[in-house]
């Protein structure tokens, strides 16, 4: 950790989170990887409907005509989570494909947290597993333990047929150490839940290292109900602390 000027804390390394105590500014960096086409720029698109345009910037995309990412989305939500504390969040996705690998690593640089976005599509486990050592890798390359990064993995287009069955995912869930969600990012399911577990998830680490909370003298359930209120209605069972908690495993539909 640098600090740079009084009030002022920049990180180095994995995280790029940045805490101005004058401003009373948090940033962070939340990136959504995983294979080609398993919906990563869908929930950045479905997650621009769900919050209200006043706290968040327009999609930022770099994709081709056939809306293929090829650089990266970037959709920047602000958060007031009292006290006059602002969060901004900054969701980015990586392209999936196999030759945009230095581009992912470069979007890596300083992500606070990951979604895993994994196709449930038995055709696509493969690519999936191939994307996820590809993340380690990145990680490992810039550095990173990629055991010490929040992440949580969502099996997305439950909808499809020809998918990996619930009762496997729940299986995967109970031995996982990242929590897992199921989703259909086309029609908004899942997306919220899997960025909220995210997010409790990037505060806590972040908090733990930075006692961001005790120097703000915020309360860590106010900042967990900010991120669930602009996030709308979940389904499922209430969490503890907010919404989507970190703990229910494999919930999300
Ligand atoms: N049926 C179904 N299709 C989905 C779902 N999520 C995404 N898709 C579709 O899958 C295709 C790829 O989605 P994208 O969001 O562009 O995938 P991506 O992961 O960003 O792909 P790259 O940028 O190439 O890495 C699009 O046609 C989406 O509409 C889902 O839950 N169900
Ligand atoms: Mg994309």
């Amino acid at each position: 950790m640098i600090i740079k000027t009084p009030g002022r804390i920049h990180t180095k390394g994995a995280s790029s989170m940045q805490l101005d105590l004058l401003r009373r500014e948090i940033t962070i960096k939340l990136v959504y990887y995983g294979p080609p086409f398993s919906g990563k720029t869908t929930n950045l698109q479905a997650l621009e409907s769900l919050v209200a345009p006043e706290i968040r910037g327009p999609l930022l995309s770099v994709d081709t005509k056939d809306d293929r990412t090829i650089l990266f989305d970037l959709l920047p939500v602000q958060i007031e989570a009292g006290r006059g504390v602002q969060i901004r969040l900054k969701l980015y996705t990586v392209p999936g494909q196999v030759i945009h690998r230095a581009t992912r690593a470069l979007i890596l640089q300083g992500v606070d947290g990951v979604a895993f976005i994994a196709d449930s599509q038995r055709t696509q486990l493969q690519a999936n597993r191939a994307s996820f050592l590809d993340l380690r890798a990145n990680l490992k390359e810039r550095g990173v333990d990629p055991t010490s990064i929040p992440m949580v993995i969502q099996f997305n287009k439950r909808d499809l047929p020809n998918i990996i069955s619930d009762e496997e995912i729940d299986a995967l869930a109970l031995k996982s150490p990242e929590p897992i969600h199921k989703a259909i990012a086309t029609q908004g399911e899942g997306v919220r839940e899997t960025l909220y577990t995210l997010f409790e998830l990037t505060w806590k680490k972040l908090n733990m290292q930075h006692q961001i909370e005790e120097r703000l003298e915020i309360e860590q359930n106010q900042v967990l109900s900010s991120i669930a209120k602009i996030l709308g209605p979940f389904k499922g069972e209430p969490p503890k602390g907010g919404l989507g908690h970190a703990s229910s495993r494999a919930s999300g539909q």
